[in-house]
């Protein structure tokens, strides 16, 4: 569960838009004089704070918060989320299901013919199909593990309403890993003892202090940034900011290695060193090759700090099974760096202060473990682990890691799971043999391959039979790879309930839909900053809930007292009553060492600021005192070969970092010679994931032809006959697309980017329909990453690309269901 998780973890042209330009800001003087702040409304998102002015019950205009100086031009879509033509206006069910229920014909799922219902229908309809499903089989059956990025909000945070109420009701499966950072966080605690992608970094302060060499390494926070899991402050962009002054300087050497020009290498205006997709590990292997051959490592830290050097050193040197020595002269065929060029690179790390900065996509591909195994291994040979401005860090472009944490608490959330001392209408715990939870990438292989099991990270893992789905807060048919594989394993379900506020395809292909309100429809509160922990926001409700939407705490409550669970449920309390617990609890945890004031005067005033935390080197301790401050991992220190991953006796992850060949893998790779293009689905620009692709307006500020834009190399596209702004079809053997090209040099040869999030909008619901918007999921590969992380693939992806030609039809994706009598 995405939600637990996180909380648990916490503690131009169009031609040079997108990537290439630096005003990444929307304007930042932005209240006039003359302008009454106290006349707008305050409220957050995972976009910033924002004011609102309403007028007679509408929201006219959004203006980001005062104290917010970088703030995203995502915050533009706000309105048009609010008001889109996507907002689900009622509830509804699917018309064949409503007629058969559980014995519809599920290959209907996705024509998107639904029938209006009241909410006592639709309410009486999900608790009857609980009860079916808990009596005629078992909590194995029902899958809730499907919660996402619901919108921010700690008090109607809609994941924890979905699962809570239905724990109330009966037990079911659950999902364990994330999409995020599914490998990362699997392989990290084996090597440095945490996960370190939800870990806080060393601070920016520092970084700019110490560092000589920043790398880069898929990384684009300038990009990324933008959003936070938690109300963003968007801090992180003062740094960034010195940062593209200190190269003009000359002051810090910054290279960003990526397949693509990155925005943050545009904005910074840095070195670039340009990768084949897929290939850093051979990269990597050759890096370590010339710092070992040529002694150029740290052999003191390499003793002092770490195990398993020794049985990593005879792979390098080709004295293993494979008899290939990871030379220069090795990586440069396969990844397309020179070996002049790597020998280059090796010395430029050596001899001065060198921060490694991961992203995450590197991981989101097969064997996406090794890249940050080796990467850890590189950074133990340069020895600079635990030092200030140095070693490694994964996570500098995620939500305020690099803000040191202010040390305050921040508001709890509306609990998740059953109160103490009560049980389940149903407390059935026999799952016959079936795994409780399964890892969430693996979905739709346990949908098509019910009762059989795989491994995962030491564990067989049995797929139940589901037959029932609930979905909340998420955009599963977003999120997930292989769209004709999901049509497939999803008509094996025999019921699916989605809550949104849009009509996404998620709710397209489900049987009973409920109308959920907007943030921007109720009252509650919320931490700035998700690391940072600067603040608390309150978020006031702008405008009463549209159409007959209705807050995800009123739907379940609904739901709960059809089970004589309502008052269990909200524990005798409304919203406002909640809202005021959580501030006062949170005020109550930091008396003495950080001031709020009573609730009734922070509501007034909107937010809490507390100072900024003091700055911090992470792995410093580690580095002080390995004994005293041992990492996590078995050892207690830095794991080059890991005895407990050899002992799973895995193929596809073994003792050490190694390289693995890819299913699908351009510039010479395996099906280079079908696929001529690499497609990478990094996250979108002015989205956030799928949310805001429905607002019309900013969506009208990229989209080509009403597509989503192909980002794609000149030359590519001139040898296809394509020119910018024409309408492509993007394809491979999972499925096909009709996008707009969107010409940049910013892409390489043979890599084209559809970035993720794009609303699935299929011809029709039949296997193999065309995409008529450009959702890249219909294209990507859904296999494990490797039988440790089972984590998503979606990177390992290759292509066809060819102009379009005839009529296209229209991109039928955002304007709801097709509403249909019984
Ligand atoms: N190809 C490819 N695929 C990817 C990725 C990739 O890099 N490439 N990235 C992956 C990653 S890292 C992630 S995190 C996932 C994200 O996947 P999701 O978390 O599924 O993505 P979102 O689009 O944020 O979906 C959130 C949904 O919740 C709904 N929602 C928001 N607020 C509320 C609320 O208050 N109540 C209710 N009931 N619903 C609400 C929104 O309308 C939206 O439909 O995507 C993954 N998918
Ligand atoms: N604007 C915006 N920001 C977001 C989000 C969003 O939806 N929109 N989502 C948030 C979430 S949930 C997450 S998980 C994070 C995701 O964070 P990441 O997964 O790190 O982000 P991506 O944007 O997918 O990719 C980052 C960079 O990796 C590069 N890359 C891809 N493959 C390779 C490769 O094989 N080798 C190398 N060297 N580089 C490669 C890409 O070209 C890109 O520049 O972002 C967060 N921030
Ligand atoms: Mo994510």
């Amino acid at each position: 569960m995405e939600q637990s998780r996180r909380q648990f973890l916490k503690n131009m042209s169009v031609m040079a838009a997108v990537l290439g330009s630096p005003n990444f800001l929307v304007s930042r003087s932005v209240f006039a004089e003359e302008q009454n702040i106290s006349e707008w409304k305050i409220t957050g998102s995972h976009w910033g704070a924002i004011r609102a002015q309403v007028k007679n019950g509408k929201v006219i205009d959004i203006k980001p918060f005062e104290l917010d100086k970088y703030p995203t031009e995502m915050i533009n879509g706000i309105k048009g989320l609010i008001y889109s033509d996507a907002r689900i206006r009622y509830p509804m069910v699917r018309l064949d299901w409503l007629k058969k229920r559980e014995k519809s014909d599920t290959s209907q799922r996705g024509d998107n013919r639904f029938v209006r219902v009241t909410w006592d229908e639709a309410l009486d309809l999900f608790y009857e199909e609980l009860e079916r499903v808990q009596k005629n089989y078992g909590p194995w059956a029902l899958h809730t593990g499907a919660v996402g990025w619901r919108s921010t909000g700690q008090f109607h945070s809609c994941g924890n309403h979905m699962i809570r109420a239905i724990s109330m009701h009966g037990n079911s499966v659950s999902t364990t890993g994330d999409y995020s950072a599914g490998a990362g966080q699997v392989i990290m605690p084996y090597v440095l003892g945490s996960t370190e992608v939800y870990s806080q970094g060393t601070s920016w302060e520092i970084i700019l202090k110490e560092s000589e060499n920043i790398i880069f390494w898929a990384s684009d926070p300038i990009k990324n940034l933008q959003v936070g899991w938690n109300c963003e402050t968007h801090e992180a962009y003062e740094y960034l900011e010195q940062l593209k002054q200190k190269i003009q300087e000359k002051g810090i050497n910054v290279v960003c290695v990526d397949p693509v020009k990155s925005k943050t290498q545009n904005y910074l205006g840095c070195s670039y060193q340009y990768i084949h997709p897929q290939t850093d590990v051979p990269f990597m292997l050759a890096i370590a090759y010339v710092l070992y051959t040529e002694k150029l490592y740290d052999q003191k830290f390499i003793d002092m700090y770490t195990v398993g050097f020794d049985k990593f050193v005879p792979y390098l040197l080709g004295k293993t099974e494979d008899k290939i020595a990871k030379t220069p002269e090795w990586a440069e065929k396969i990844c397309g760096i020179s070996a002049d060029k790597i020998r280059e690179f090796t010395r430029m790390l050596v001899g001065k202060r060198t921060q490694l900065i991961f992203g995450w996509a590197i991981q989101r591909q097969q064997h996406g473990e090794q890249p940050y195994w080796m990467g850890t291994v590189l950074a133990a040979m340069l020895g600079q682990i635990g030092l200030a401005g140095g070693g490694i860090s994964f996570a500098h472009h995620y939500s305020s890691i690099g803000i040191p944490a202010s040390g305050a608490a921040m508001p709890g959330s509306f609990p998740l799971n059953v109160d103490e001392g009560q049980t389940p209408k149903y407390n059935n715990t026999d799952y016959k043999g079936y795994s409780r939870t399964i890892p969430c990438a693996r979905m739709t292989d346990a949908l098509l391959n019910p009762g059989t099991s795989i491994e995962c990270n030491g564990k067989k893992i049995i797929y139940a039979p589901f037959k029932m789905a609930i979905f909340s807060g998420c955009n599963h048919w977003h999120r997930h790879s292989d769209r004709n594989k999901m049509k497939k394993g999803f008509q094996n379900l025999e019921t699916i309930v989605s809550i949104n506020y849009s009509w996404t395809a998620t709710c397209r292909f489900s049987d009973i839909v409920l109308p959920a309100c907007t943030s921007f429809e109720r009252n509650d509160i919320d931490g700035y900053g998700s690391y940072s922990n600067r603040g608390v926001i309150a978020m006031h409700k702008l405008i009463d809930p549209l159409y007959q939407s209705r807050t995800d705490f009123e739907i379940f409550k609904d739901l709960c007292r059809r089970f004589g669970k309502e008052k269990e449920y909200c524990r005798n309390m409304d919203e406002m009553m909640w809202v005021e617990k959580l501030y006062e609890d949170c005020r109550n945890e930091n008396k003495g060492k950080f001031a709020m004031p009573p609730f009734a005067e922070f509501w007034q005033k909107g937010y809490v600021l507390f100072p900024k935390g003091k700055p911090w080197v992470r792995h410093a301790d580690f580095r002080e005192d390995p004994e005293l401050y041992a990492l996590g991992t078995p050892s207690g220190f830095i794991e080059i070969y890991s005895n407990t991953i050899a002992n799973f006796n895995y193929d596809d992850c073994k003792g050490h970092p190694m390289w693995f060949e890819k299913m699908e893998r351009s510039h010479g790779g395996p099906k280079s010679e079908v696929y001529k293009f690499w497609l990478q689905s990094v996250h979108p620009d002015k989205r956030l994931h799928s949310q805001l692709c429905e607002a019309k307006e900013l969506r009208e500020t990229y989209s080509i032809q009403g597509r989503e834009p192909l980002f794609m190399n000149p030359k590519d596209a001139e040898k296809l006959g394509i020119k910018h702004g024409d309408l492509v079809r993007i394809y491979n053997e999972r499925g096909q697309a009709i996008v707009g090209a969107h010409l940049s040099d910013n892409f390489a040869e043979g890599v084209v980017r559809l970035q993720e999030g794009a609303w699935y909008s299929p011809l029709d619901e039949k296997i193999g329909a065309i995409d008529t918007y450009g959702d890249p999921n219909t294209m990507t590969l859904d296999i494990g990453t490797s039988k440790l992380s089972q984590a998503v693939s979606a990177n390992t992806c290759l292509v066809n690309i060819e102009k379009f030609t005839g009529v296209a039809p229209m991109p039928n994706g955002f304007t709801g269901a097709i509403e249909v009598a019984l």
